[in-house]
């Protein structure tokens, strides 16, 4: 069949929304790290919305940083692809022009940070993922025992980590007496701007001082929240979309109709004059947290619980009464350690939230929200405990999230199905669990992992009580029998 590529678009019917602007005309002046659907639905999009405002020196050019992939299913389409907005039994469909060209790191670096030290560069977004910053999940330090990250701190002749390429090319613009990009985290971290400012100023520094403090002086790391809900794009989305159009497009992406992206007010060069998609504003934080304790922490927890009770997907997953009380459970606890921003209405945002999960056209995989955890719990869920045990709150519901994700440690569910846990620190937590035999002992095992447990929770004996027994009832009873005894039954 056909392939999705500028000569071919012909066929598209009129309904499918397509570039207004004149593809040839565009330039490149975003560079983007981390090429992967997230990107596509998200930052791709507004940038997209801002090339169709007329604005066409923006156009990305898109790098993956290991695999080839991405870059085989979109270079031969001209990096062209359709965004597929559903909500429920709608669809809508619009082809997307914004990114001009996709470059695999680890096939050609010196192109990559060749692109990065281009005078016409002047913002550089990541979604590199939670693990990609080579930081520390809980301290946000240099990790100490990653072999790609040992390779940069010795040499950045072929950078092999995100923050190796900055720094690499920020090195090459100072020397070309450039001024920096303006470097902007798309991922799910706390204070993104701020680690990933950290990561690089740390790397820079190993380097050479002067760089360090060059960057420190004249760089921008804006503060982020991202967030739309985009589920991998399956084999059968990709069959579907070609039944309908008669196209073959392997790198459309898929997302719910919800967008936002808030940008810290803080750049070092130029910035696109963004559509009313982007907030730009002074302070981040509120909103970040917010969404990473509320939408991200019910997100793991559901994710973990549904999983061990076989439920494949996130609506599902809250068809079940005892789930959907538990949600709300969990954002009651989460929601007195946030200081919301004065325009985020907390209640009218959960009501909002729980619609946004319910969408059944998302087909949002548990399994796919469970990976990573040991990079995700420490924002979404762990730091949410500190703070209210801090404050002498109770924390039922938060702690029965982690006591899911150890349990889903174990890679068999309730129902005897096995599943790969696939996080960077699978094999450390295996070899932590592997000695105990009762709940109580993998709870203590799992505390001392530093890298993820905050110090005051890892010291906390009423905290590890309560996690052991939410262990002990997940092992014994299953997750959906631990939903249902946690709730409370109608009279
Ligand atoms: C999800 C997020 O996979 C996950 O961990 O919680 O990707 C989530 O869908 C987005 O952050 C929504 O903005």
């Amino acid at each position: 069949m056909t392939r999705l590529s500028p000569d071919t678009l012909g066929v598209l019917p009129a309904a499918v929304a397509r570039p207004s602007y004149d593809r040839s005309q565009v330039k490149a002046g975003v560079v983007h790290l981390g090429i992967g659907a997230f990107h596509r639905a998200h930052q791709a999009v507004m940038v997209d919305d801002v090339l169709g405002a007329g604005e066409l020196r923006w156009g990305i050019r898109a790098v993956s940083l290991r695999s080839p992939a991405v870059r085989d299913q979109m270079v031969p389409q001209d990096g062209l692809y359709h965004l597929l907005v559903r909500d429920g039994a709608d669809v809508a469909t619009r082809l997307i022009g914004a990114v001009l060209d996709v470059t695999v790191a680890r096939e050609d670096p010196a192109a990559v940070v060749a692109m990065l030290a281009d005078a016409d560069t002047h913002i550089v977004t990541l979604t590199v993922t939670e693990k990609g910053y080579k930081l520390d999940p809980a301290t946000g330090a240099l990790l100490a025992d990653d072999a790609d990250l040992a390779a940069d701190l010795a040499s950045l002749a072929a950078p092999l980590t995100a923050p190796g390429f900055l720094v690499a090319a920020l090195a090459q613009r100072r020397a070309k007496r450039l001024p920096p990009f303006t470097a902007i985290s798309c991922d799910n971290l706390p204070r993104n701007g701020h680690r990933l400012r950290g990561a690089v100023i740390a790397l820079a520094q190993r380097h050479d001082p002067a760089l360090a403090d060059w960057i420190a002086e004249e760089g921008a790391f804006p503060e982020t929240m991202v967030d739309r809900i985009v589920p991998a794009t399956t084999a059968e989305d990709i069959a579907a979309f070609a039944r309908e159009y008669g196209l073959v497009d392997q790198a459309l992406v898929k997302s719910e109709p919800f967008t936002q992206w808030v940008i810290e007010d803080r750049f070092c060069g130029p910035r696109p004059d963004f559509g009313p998609g982007v907030q730009i504003t002074a302070a981040v934080a509120p909103w970040e947290e917010a969404k990473l304790r509320l939408l991200n922490g019910a997100h793991s927890a559901i994710a973990y619980l549904g999983g061990l009770a076989g439920i494949a997907h996130v609506h599902e997953a809250l068809e079940q009464p005892a789930m959907r009380a538990y949600v709300e459970r969990l954002w009651d606890e989460a929601e007195t350690t946030l200081s919301p921003p004065a325009e985020l209405d907390i209640a009218a945002y959960r009501r909002a939230l729980m619609a946004r999960f319910d969408n059944s056209a998302l087909m949002h995989r548990t399994q796919q929200i469970a990976m990573d955890g040991s990079q995700k719990l420490p924002q979404r869920l762990l730091a949410t405990i500190a703070d209210r045990r801090a404050a002498g709150q109770e924390i039922s519901a938060l702690t029965l999230g982690v006591a899911a994700w150890i349990r889903w440690q174990a890679g068999v569910n309730d129902l005897g199905q096995s599943h790969i846990v696939d996080d960077p620190l699978a094999t450390r937590m295996a070899a932590l669990l592997a000695g105990q035999d009762d709940a109580a002992g993998r709870v203590r095992a799992i505390l001392t992992l530093e890298a993820v447990v905050p110090p005051a929770l890892a010291q906390d004996t009423a905290f590890a009580a309560l996690l052991t027994a939410h262990l002990s009832s997940l092992e014994d009873k299953g997750a959906m029998a631990t939903l249902m005894a946690m709730t409370p039954q109608p009279a």
